[in-house]
C-alpha cells in the first residue's frame, strides 16, 4: 500500500514536470509567432507522407521545420531532409511518446526561425502520445481509410485530444470497406468540435484545404502572440 502511494507520487511529479516544461515550449513558441503542430496516428497512416507533401505545398509561403520521432531509425527524418526542410529525429527508445523535454532538446538543435511552422510527428500511437502536452497548439490525429472506421471510437482519448481529424489514403476509398460518415459521426461523439478534412497524401486530393488550415493557425498563433 506505502509502494503503491509512493509510485503514484512519483508518476504524479513526472507528469507535473512535464507540463511545466510543456509550457516553457508553448511559451517558446509563441515568443517567435510559431504554430507548433503534434501529429499523431496509428504506425503507417501517412504522417511522412503528408509532411512530404507539406513542406513542397507550402514552399515560398510560410517556412516550416520538423522534428520527427520514432522508436527507432533515421529513416523519416532522411526523408524530410530530402524536401530540404530543416529536421531534427528523436529516436525514443523503448518510450512510445513523445514528452515535452526531448521536444526542448529538439528545438535547441532545430533552432527553427521566428514567424514559421513546427511540425512534430509524434510516434506512431494511437494511444500514449494523446496523455502528453509538448507545449503544441494543437494535436492534429490522421485515420487513414485502411485502418477501419471505428477507430476513433477505440481511441477516444487521442480523439479527445485533437483539434483536427485528417482522415487519409482516400485515394483508397474505392477498394476498402470504409465508412467516412459513419467515421467522423464516431469522432463528434466523442469530441463534438473536432474539426474534419479528407485528404490524400498521395494523390494531393484535399491538401488545399489542410494548407488553408495550417496558414489560418499560422495568423491565429502570430496575432495571439501580439497580445
Ligand atoms: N494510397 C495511399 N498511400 C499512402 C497515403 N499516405 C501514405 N501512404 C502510404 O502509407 C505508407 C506509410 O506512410 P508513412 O507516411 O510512412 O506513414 P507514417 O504514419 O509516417 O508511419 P510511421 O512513422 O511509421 O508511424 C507508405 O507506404 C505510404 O506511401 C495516401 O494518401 N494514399
Ligand atoms: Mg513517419
Amino acid at each position: 500500500m506505502t509502494v503503491d502511494r509512493e509510485t503514484v507520487r512519483l508518476q504524479e511529479d513526472v507528469l507535473a514536470k512535464s507540463r511545466g516544461i510543456a509550457e516553457r515550449n508553448r511559451g517558446w513558441f509563441v515568443a517567435r509567432n510559431m504554430l507548433a503542430l503534434n501529429l499523431v496516428s496509428s504506425p503507417g497512416a501517412g504522417k511522412t507522407t503528408l509532411l512530404e507533401r507539406t513542406v513542397a505545398d507550402l514552399a515560398g509561403t510560410i517556412p516550416i521545420s520538423v522534428i520527427e520521432g520514432d522508436q527507432h531509425t533515421l529513416n523519416d527524418a532522411m526523408r524530410i531532409r530530402a524536401t530540404g526542410a530543416p529536421v531534427v529525429q528523436i529516436n525514443t527508445g523503448a518510450a512510445c511518446h513523445l514528452e515535452a523535454d526531448m521536444v526542448a532538446r529538439a528545438l535547441a538543435e532545430l533552432a527553427p526561425p521566428q514567424d514559421s511552422v513546427l511540425m512534430i510527428e509524434n510516434v506512431g500511437n494511437l494511444v500514449c502520445p494523446a496523455l502528453f502536452d509538448l507545449g503544441e497548439h494543437a494535436k492534429v490525429v490522421i485515420i487513414s481509410v485502411t485502418e477501419g472506421d471505428d477507430k476513433p471510437a477505440k481511441y477516444p482519448h487521442m480523439v479527445a485530444a485533437s483539434k483536427l481529424m485528417l482522415i487519409n489514403k482516400i485515394d483508397l476509398l474505392p477498394h476498402v470497406d470504409f465508412d467516412v460518415s459513419a467515421c467522423i459521426e464516431r469522432a463528434r461523439q466523442v469530441n463534438p468540435d473536432i474539426e474534419v478534412l479528407q485528404v490524400s497524401a498521395r494523390t494531393g486530393e484535399g491538401m488545399g484545404a489542410w494548407r488553408d488550415w495550417i496558414a489560418r493557425g499560422y495568423k491565429a498563433a502570430s496575432e495571439f502572440s501580439l497580445v
